[in-house]
């Protein structure tokens, strides 16, 4: 029987496990990348490992999301990690050379390699066949350490892609498609393989945003074949010798098959509050809008730039709204400056910002009161653009650029041809941004620069034989990281300081909780299903675990933050009977009785509201090492015990 590609680059990389769909695997990982909001804790924790050196074949330090230094915290973080990557052998891409993933394609991705990064939209790597995934902080430390990344053996979905796109519909619009139709949850446990005929009308920075917003499913990851488009992108960076074909078999047999006929797409757009509430653009109507954002890791390539420069060339931006473009990274930024691509962009009146996260995690372009912003980015979760009343749309950078010069929601196949992109025989390759790391001779004598801002890390007490506590906060379906910590200029600069960012956990949902958990003690929170989808950052996982969390009931979890939730010793616990959900209250005294022994042993979790005076019934599956976690109270307790 043939191999999906994603199985042959598992059968590549399997250390522990057998590859039979559902069961954990251990997989060898050759490059990690890491960006400064997750970045302090993750390189704290490979500190409190004791290794010296990375043992990846390639690990890089990003700073892209904390840019804007409003005070002393991000710019101390930034020069700790650059002095902790210095010593420890990881390469350091400075503030300035671009946005992590759209950075890592274009200079260190390699098809068929595994790379495990501490942000969700890792997954972008899978634009040139590479097996990217995104994890805890934690995890990608260990990595660092040679040791393997755990994930749950996937199952493979088909996405059959056949025909090729209408002018103006662009690989956003694909995604977006896919997220119509499978939702949010609809990737969990799955990887999303695309093939067919349609593949090859799309670039690789096309592919890499579908890939991207992948994540956006809930999927362990997305992959493309790597072709001969993938090979004359390698060229282009200079990498040709990096480059293997990859693909499926012939006869690979696949868990799901979706079909779409690029042909039949339409420009599309994902409505407030969620990446999978989608429209068509048509469908929408003319509603005005006050915001255009163009730029994150999902469309801010040099071939997105040039599609937005085509249709503002020689035009205004409407009077009544905002344009910000920020380029992915140093290379694209510094291509359009040369090929007189940003001028077009600056004289139609585009407010040009460095080429980092930026506004898509509130860093900066918050929309006025009630604003309508349409964004290319990949996220617009409640809140996060940093004003709660806004409505955050995503679209394609097409559709993106023509609503900002009409003002309204406009439909981008209302203006004539489209050019076509020819990829530059050769980008402006400079890698004088990214520090390499010191020798091995001379790591011993770099110095670790801390600033005031850098506060330990809370680690877990092992797991105690019953837990009894209140439900301190009750809260519904699809959870996002960003209801349960929240980003934006504010709060990112506490990403390294545990015990002032907790002030802000849930505040979205609750701004009462933070004092209510600490005055409780200990906590459990109940929730609905998807819980803490999203991003990869565990402070959403840490933040809890400093307020006192001791477990959280809900009906499913998302996978990483279930495993991050793991990996800090926190029980991750779901309804066997979801109807249970509706009977507890915010508020309700909770006992899980015998939970040492259970977790130990096995055996049925029964959980007791004393207030209701009910029992039911909960489950939590976990591998022999997801066992030895949760009873140590956490990996890095876990790591010392089994040393
Ligand atoms: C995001 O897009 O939500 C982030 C910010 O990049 C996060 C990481 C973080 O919270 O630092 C992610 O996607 O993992
Ligand atoms: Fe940065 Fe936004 Fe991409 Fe997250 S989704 S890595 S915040 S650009």
């Amino acid at each position: 029987m043939g191999l999906t590609l994603t199985e042959k680059i598992i059968k590549a990389h399997i250390v522990d496990g057998e590859m039979i769909k559902g069961t954990e695997i251990g997989l060898k990982i050759d490059q990690t990348l890491t960006q400064d909001a997750t970045g302090t804790m993750a390189y704290l924790q490979f500190e409190a490992m004791g290794v010296d050196r990375v043992k990846t074949e390639r690990s890089v330090a990003y700073i892209d999301h904390n840019t804007l230094q409003s005070g002393f915290e991000n710019a101390d973080d930034h020069r700790f990690i650059g002095s902790i990557a210095k010593k420890h052998g990881i390469w350091f891409s400075r503030p300035g050379n671009g946005i992590c993933h759209q950075v890592h394609l274009e200079r260190f991705g390699k098809p068929g390699k595994t790379l495990i990064g501490s942000d969700s939209h890792t997954p972008t790597g899978g634009g040139i066949g590479m097996l990217a995934m995104g994890a805890g902080g934690l995890d990608v430390a260990v990595a660092m350490g040679g040791g393997a990344y755990y994930i749950t053996m996937p199952k493979v979905v088909k996405i059959n892609l056949t025909g090729k796109l209408n002018d103006w519909v662009s690989a956003k619009d694909v995604i977006l498609e896919v997220l119509r139709r499978l939702s949010v949850k609809g990737g969990v446990g799955k990887v999303m393989e695309y093939c067919g005929e349609g593949i090859k009308s799309l670039s690789v920075p096309e592919r890499a945003t579908i890939t991207n917003m992948g994540a956006e499913l809930g999927a362990t990851t997305s992959i493309f074949p790597s072709d001969e488009t993938t090979l004359a992108f390698l060229k282009a960076q200079g990498r040709e010798e990096d480059y293997v074909e990859l693909s499926a078999d012939a006869d690979a047999v696949y868990d799901e098959e979706v079909n779409i006929d690029l042909s039949k797409l339409v420009p599309l757009a994902a409505c407030p509050h969620s990446p999978d509430n989608v429209k068509s653009v048509e469908e929408i109507g003319q509603i005005k809008i006050d915001q255009v954002c163009i730029g994150s890791c999902t469309n801010s390539s040099l071939q997105d730039m040039r599609k937005v420069a085509h249709i503002l060339k020689g035009k205004t931006v409407h009077p009544d709204v905002s344009l910000s473009i920020a380029p992915g990274s140093k290379q694209v930024f510094n291509q359009i400056a040369e090929e007189g691509t940003l001028s077009i962009l600056i004289a139609a009146g585009a407010r040009i910002l460095e080429s980092a996260c930026g506004p898509c995690i509130g860093m900066g372009q918050s929309p006025n009161s009630k604003g309508v912003s349409l964004r290319t980015f990949n996220r617009n979760f409640l809140g996060r653009s940093g004003t709660k009343d806004a409505e955050v749309y995503l679209v394609s950078p097409e559709t993106a650029a023509v609503s900002a010069l009409t003002g309204v929601f406009t439909d981008p196949r209302t203006i004539g041809e489209m050019p076509p992109y020819v990829m530059p025989e050769r980008f402006l390759i400079n890698d004088n941004m990214v520090v390499a790391p010191a020798s091995v001779e001379e790591a011993p004598s770099v110095e670790i620069l801390r600033g005031p801002n850098i506060k330990p890390f809370p680690i877990n007490k092992p797991l105690s034989e019953s837990i009894e506590s209140a439900v301190t906060l009750k809260v519904g379906d699809n959870i996002t990281t960003d209801h349960i910590m929240p980003a934006g200029a504010k709060i990112l600069p506490l990403r390294s300081n545990i015990p002032a960012i907790s002030e802000y956990c849930f505040t979205v949902c609750d701004e009462t909780f933070p004092k209510r958990a600490k005055e409780a003690g200990t906590s459990i929170i109940v929730g609905g299903s998807n819980y803490g989808q999203g991003s990869s950052r565990e402070h959403a996982a840490l933040a809890p675990l400093y307020l006192g969390v001791k477990a959280i009931i809900c009906k499913s979890f998302a996978r990483i933050h279930r495993q991050n939730l793991i990996n800090n010793g926190i029980l991750p616990l779901e309804f066997v009977n979801e109807s249970d959900y509706e009977k507890i209250e915010q508020g309700d005294e909770i006992v899980i009785a015998n939970i040492r022994e259970i977790v130990k042993n096995g055996g049925k979790i029964t959980v007791e509201d004393k207030t209701k005076g009910f029992l039911f019934e909960a489950k939590c599956e976990l591998s022999e090492r997801g066992k030895g976690m949760m009873l140590a109270g956490g990996l890095l307790n876990f790591t010392k015990e089994t040393k």
